[in-house]
């Protein structure tokens, strides 16, 4: 028997013809997309010198007033990993997918670069990105950060602002701070827009995105999930295809566009 990671799932026929007469889909991806890539979810155990805090305590504005070095230290470390990893499947997949239907809109929470690495286009960044910094202070712009050549298991001092001395900090969303204005009206109106939403590898815990498959449901689109796990997103879904993404993503594309793949 196929063990559950590579195991085919069917794809009803209703949701194969949905697709393949859709004008626009939209997509949302999540910390799960990165998993088959070595990434660890935001939700699994923090490791090294961070192995005593949550991640939810360290991506806090508080957390970097308390201990930049902490903070900076564990972004450092997050880029040099990101940088060692290559795209998975599900990247790819996504990356083909664009290309089958008139309009197709990627709506990401990660800030790990790798669906531009798998050559997806004009993906809308909910949550920033690694490879961004500004100043916590003035919010001038860092040019592009130094590539660190190894993950360090340490503290590391946040670099100062040019303009004002205050410190730099990482160019990502924390909690209690707004996502960007733009990125998050341009992300609802392709959620309003779409024909077919597919959320894959998020746990919907983290609002407003997860307030994005609601709204999906509530607009009477096929919305789908893939995900190994039952979410809290499951109640909005059309269909929930249960595995990885890195399996799941290529076996939906060969059964929609099997010319693509
Ligand atoms: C696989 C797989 C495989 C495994 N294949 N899948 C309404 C209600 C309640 C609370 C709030 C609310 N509105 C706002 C809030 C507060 C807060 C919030 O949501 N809190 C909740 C946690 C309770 N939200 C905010 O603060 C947001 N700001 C905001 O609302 O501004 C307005 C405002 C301002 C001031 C006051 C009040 C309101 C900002 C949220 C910013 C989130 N930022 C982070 C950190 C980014 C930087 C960093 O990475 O360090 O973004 S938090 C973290 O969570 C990160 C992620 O993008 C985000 C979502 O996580 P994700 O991607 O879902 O990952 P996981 O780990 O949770 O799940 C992984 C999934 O993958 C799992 O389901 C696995 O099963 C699956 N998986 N392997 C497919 N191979
Ligand atoms: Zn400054």
């Amino acid at each position: 028997m196929d063990s559950p990671s590579t195991a085919v799932i069917d794809i009803p026929p209703h949701i194969i013809t949905v697709l393949r007469q859709a004008r626009h889909i939209a997509v949302m991806t999540g910390a799960g997309v990165s998993a088959e890539s070595g990434i660890a979810t935001f939700r699994d155990a923090l490791t090294g010198l961070w192995k005593n805090f949550k991640a939810e305590d360290l991506a806090t504005p508080d957390a970097f007033q308390r201990d930049p070095s902490l903070v900076w230290g564990w972004y450092e470390a997050r880029r040099a990993q990101v940088l060692q990893t290559q795209p998975n499947a599900a990247h790819y997949a996504l990356a083909q997918m664009a290309k089958q239907v008139p309009m197709f809109t990627l709506i990401t929470q990660n800030v790990d670069n790798l669906h531009e690495r798998a050559g997806s286009e004009n993906a809308l960044h909910l949550h920033g990105s690694l490879f961004q910094a500004r100043c916590f202070d003035c919010g001038l712009e860092c040019a592009p950060l130094p590539v660190p050549i190894i993950a360090k298991d340490e503290k590391q001092a946040p670099p100062h602002c040019v303009q004002c001395n205050g410190l730099v900090r990482p160019g990502v969303v924390w909690f209690g701070e707004s996502l960007p204005y733009d990125i998050w009206q341009q992300s609802e109106k392709a959620v309003r827009d779409c024909n077919v939403f597919i959320i894959i590898g998020t746990s919907g815990v983290v609002y407003p995105a997860a307030g994005l498959a609601q709204l999906a449901q509530r607009k009477r689109k096929t919305v789908i999930q893939i995900n190994p796990n039952l979410t809290e997103q499951n109640q909005f879904v059309s269909f929930a295809m249960q595995g990885p993404a890195g399996t799941c993503l290529p076996q939906l594309l060969e059964a929609v566009w099997p010319a693509a793949s």
